[in-house]
């Protein structure tokens, strides 16, 4: 045996030997390392004479080849058993209980929203939205409202310092009144809408917060009387409570937008601690609850949007979602919606996987 076979013999035993990638590294570099015996042996070939060079060569080169071949297929060997032991290590117990992942709930005013968004949908209303930082302009004046109105004190109004390029005061609107506006501004008439948000008026206690959502109504067409407002009102209401038994009381009332105006009032009753919505409010052990207000759109604000109040008629509504949630869901303190406390939205709050919502959409943009 020549002495490059005893080495060659002698490197793929340790090859075949390293229990290690670090052991396998150490013989690739002693054997092909710069230093290494092999490297070597070819610089020795550049000293022989071109018949030695011939005779040596080829040897020389099949041991550099086969003990590269050997650390190769020595090295997948390595990795392979590597991460078999790692699989192994890393086995994952699926018997165990997985630990309980924190998830959230849809709070019942998107809730709420959804809802009311997806029966007004099936009536042909569609989705608008407005800004909440709006200027006095839009929020009263246009809805009949100039400056010196009294009405707009009965608004506990919220005003910035600044005021608009145009010199308008600019507000946290009091109400989605000027979606209204906006709307018949921006597509004319005909206009068949729903305009859910928030809204911001300075008033606190159980049935009033600062913040609180409503939903804006408006139809605008031709032929438009009261009657289709109370048809549309009743629908609504039949299908968001799920009772036939839902009884409207129109009741008159101002409001400088609507002429005529009519606040809007449902019959129930109260079961334990909880009203429940039903029956006429004049029936025993009935009363009678306002949701909101209502009527047919002032001509002057329909002039004030562009639109010939000869031609066209319309009807508005302006419902407080809050109070229709908890009508709905039990709730007695509307001031606990806002305070974040997650036990509450635990017991109150929906799954998202129960059933589609459109929140993201209408509570989002709102
Ligand atoms: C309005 O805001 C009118 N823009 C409604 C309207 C629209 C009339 C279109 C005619 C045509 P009002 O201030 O009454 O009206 O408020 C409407 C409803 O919002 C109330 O019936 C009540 O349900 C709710 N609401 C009013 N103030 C609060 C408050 N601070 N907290 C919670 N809900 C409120």
């Amino acid at each position: 045996m020549t002495e490059l076979d005893s080495q060659k013999q002698a490197a793929l035993a340790a090859i075949a030997g390293a229990t290690s990638l670090e052991a396998l590294e150490e013989q690739r570099l002693a054997a092909l390392g710069k230093k290494g015996w092999v490297s070597l042996a070819l610089k020795t070939l550049g000293q022989m004479s071109p018949d030695e060079r011939s005779a040596a060569a080829p040897a020389i080169q099949a041991a550099r080849t086969e003990i590269a071949e050997a650390i190769e297929a020595k090295k997948a060997a390595l990795e392979a058993a590597e991460l078999e032991a790692q699989l192994v290590r890393e086995t994952i117990d699926l018997t165990l209980p997985a630990p309980a992942a924190p998830r959230g709930s849809v709070h019942p005013v998107s809730q709420v929203m959804d809802e009311l968004a997806e029966i007004f949908a099936d009536l042909g209303f569609a989705v608008a939205t407005g800004p909440e930082i709006e200027d006095d302009w839009h929020n009263f004046t246009a809805l009949n409202m100039d400056e010196t109105h009294p009405a707009r004190a009965m608004h506990d109004t919220f005003y910035f310092p600044d005021r608009t390029p145009e010199g308008r005061e600019i507000l946290l609107r009091t109400h989605t009144s000027p979606v209204q506006i906006r709307s018949m501004i921006a597509q004319s008439a005909p206009i068949r809408i729903i305009a859910p948000g928030r809204v911001y008026r300075s008033d606190s206690d159980a049935t009033h917060t600062p913040m609180f959502h409503q939903v804006e109504g408006l139809v605008v067409d031709r032929d438009i009387h009261l009657g289709h407002l109370k048809w549309t009102l009743e629908t609504f209401f039949k299908a968001f409570f799920e009772r036939e038994d839902i009884t409207l009381r129109l009741r008159p009332s101002y409001f400088p937008f609507t002429e005529p105006s009519v606040e809007v009032d449902v019959g129930y009753s109260v079961e334990g601690n909880r009203r429940v919505v039903g029956g006429h409010g004049d029936a025993p052990g009935h009363a009678w609850m306002e949701l909101g207000g209502s009527g047919m759109v002032n001509p002057r604000v329909l002039e004030f949007a562009g639109l010939d109040p000869k031609e066209w008629q319309g009807f508005a509504f302006g419902l407080g979602i809050d109070r229709i949630a908890m009508l709905k869901y039990g709730m007695n303190d509307l001031r606990a919606f806002f305070d974040g406390d997650p036990r509450w939205l635990r017991h109150y709050g929906f799954s998202p996987f129960d059933q589609p919502t459109l929140s993201a959409g209408v509570g989002a943009r709102a």
